[in-house]
């Protein structure tokens, strides 16, 4: 078959670069980033791809992420040039919850496979590790609810997700989650969370469940302007740290829950009376926030 002289003209260019640099120190770039085709392999076809998108700001061959495609992501697609690209999950539990997403029970998982693979769900399948998820950067809803999940480090590179369920798992260490800044709702219910400023930039929140975590102050979601609930109940958020909340013109719905003898106590108002309360009336702190209470005390 004949290409186009452009594209000749562009294979002859990057062809003639010293093979000396291809050992030159890269990032880490998988084989699976350099598939474009999505077709199994690194090979000749991702490569003429790559030669079209050279010189271009594409991000899909932004090998090394720095907003252009240049030399140094031509050196990284070297690196991994003839090596097979099939995705391959650590945990059997994910790895079956994927195959039935994708009706594919049986053969290699390819990245053409999960190219429209926008949700997933996964919950009560008693996973472990996440590994492998990340090569699913098209999803936007995923779904992870009590199982035994503690290391999330893998999430940080899907940065279209638009809701993620991960309620019911280990969870301590949510810094991965600091990128994922088109998040619209996350739950992060009964996890083992004390630090929450990872989400102080995740401004599309608009719905937040940290409920039953250890968490030890909130002042990192003062700046969450999009949120309208959120729901705090039995963590260690004492009335001094919901003052952070404020400025935060679209909350709607606030679920506190806390034990008599609380702090709380003489914040709520001369409405509270030891019993539950659960209150639609505007609280001390804001105009528009419902608060709603729950007195562990008499459960
Ligand atoms: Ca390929
Ligand atoms: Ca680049």
């Amino acid at each position: 078959m004949g290409y186009p002289q452009y594209l000749l003209r562009r294979i002859a260019l990057l062809s003639i670069f010293p093979v000396f640099l291809l050992s030159a120190p890269a990032l880490a770039v998988t084989s699976l980033d350099a598939d474009f085709d999505g077709s199994g392999r690194v090979d000749f076809p991702d490569f003429l791809l790559f030669a079209q998108a050279f010189g271009s700001g594409q991000g899909k061959y932004d090998l090394d992420g720095d907003g252009g495609v240049a030399f140094a992501d031509f050196v990284l697609f070297g690196q991994v040039f003839g090596q097979k690209a099939v995705l391959t999950f650590a945990d059997p539990n994910l790895e079956q919850e994927v195959r039935s997403a994708i009706y594919k029970r049986t053969g290699d998982i390819l990245p053409k496979d999960v190219a429209d693979l926008t949700v997933l769900r996964a919950d009560y399948d008693d996973i472990e590790r996440l590994d492998g998820i990340e090569h699913l950067i098209h999803l936007e809803e995923l779904y992870l609810n009590e199982n035994r999940i503690s290391d999330i480090s893998v999430l940080s590179r899907l940065t279209s997700l638009k809701k993620l369920n991960i309620n019911g798992n280990s969870i301590r260490d949510i810094a991965p989650l600091a990128r994922l800044t088109s998040l619209t709702e996350l739950d992060m219910r009964r996890n083992q969370i004390q630090d929450v400023s990872a989400l102080s930039d995740l401004r599309s929140l608009k719905k937040l469940t940290m409920s039953s975590n250890p968490i030890g102050g909130i002042s990192p979601l003062a700046g969450l302007a999009a949120l309208r609930d959120l729901d705090l109940s039995a963590t260690s958020v004492g009335d001094a740290d919901i003052s952070a909340l404020s400025n935060l013109d679209s909350l709607r719905s606030l679920h506190l829950e806390f034990r008599s003898g609380q702090r709380f106590l003489g914040a709520v108002g001369p409405g509270f009376s030891g019993t539950p309360v659960f209150g639609s009336e505007p609280g001390p702190y804001h105009p528009h926030i419902r608060i709603c209470f729950t007195d562990l005390s008499v459960a």
